[in-house]
């Protein structure tokens, strides 16, 4: 899958991805009922669908295809931006270009700029003064 795909693929609702979750369980349900066999499989494809629909409804997003790759929780944690944009899988920064309209506290630009490129590589030019300092603009959590 290529990189564009896969960016495609994280920008699908939240929504979407429980409904298609909760279907792959009733899908599975039905295979694990009707067919023996292959019964023990299907359950636990099933428990692993109610895992990934718990962490869904709590709002962590996990890339499963790096987490079957890596068995690392930590390289595969999707991070997200204010707007819904993913910014970073693990320590792989997107390649998109990110506005500071997309965060909504400073930090959280500050933190991906120094993460994903920094004054050497601010692709996004989110700090256009070039003093280290993302979106001044922004709001300060310490504010809040
Ligand atoms: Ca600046």
């Amino acid at each position: 899958m290529s990189f564009k795909d896969r960016v495609g693929k994280y920008r699908r609702s939240h929504k979407t991805r429980i409904v298609f979750i909760i279907i792959l369980i009733i899908i599975f349900a039905v295979i694990a009922l009707l067919w023996k066999k292959v019964r023990v499989w299907f359950i636990g494809l099933i428990i692993l669908l109610f895992v990934s629909l718990g962490m869904e409804l709590k709002g962590t997003d996990w890339d499963v295809g790096k987490l079957i790759k890596t068995w690392s929780f930590d390289k595969s944690k999707i991070e997200r931006t204010a707007s819904g944009k993913y910014w970073k899988i693990g320590d792989e920064c997107t390649k998109e270009t990110l506005d500071c309209k997309d965060f909504k506290f400073q930090e959280d630009a500050q933190d991906y700029f120094e993460k994903c490129g920094g004054v050497e590589n601010d692709v996004s030019g989110l700090d256009r003064d070039h003093d280290g300092k993302a979106c001044e603009s922004l709001p300060s959590k310490k504010n809040k």
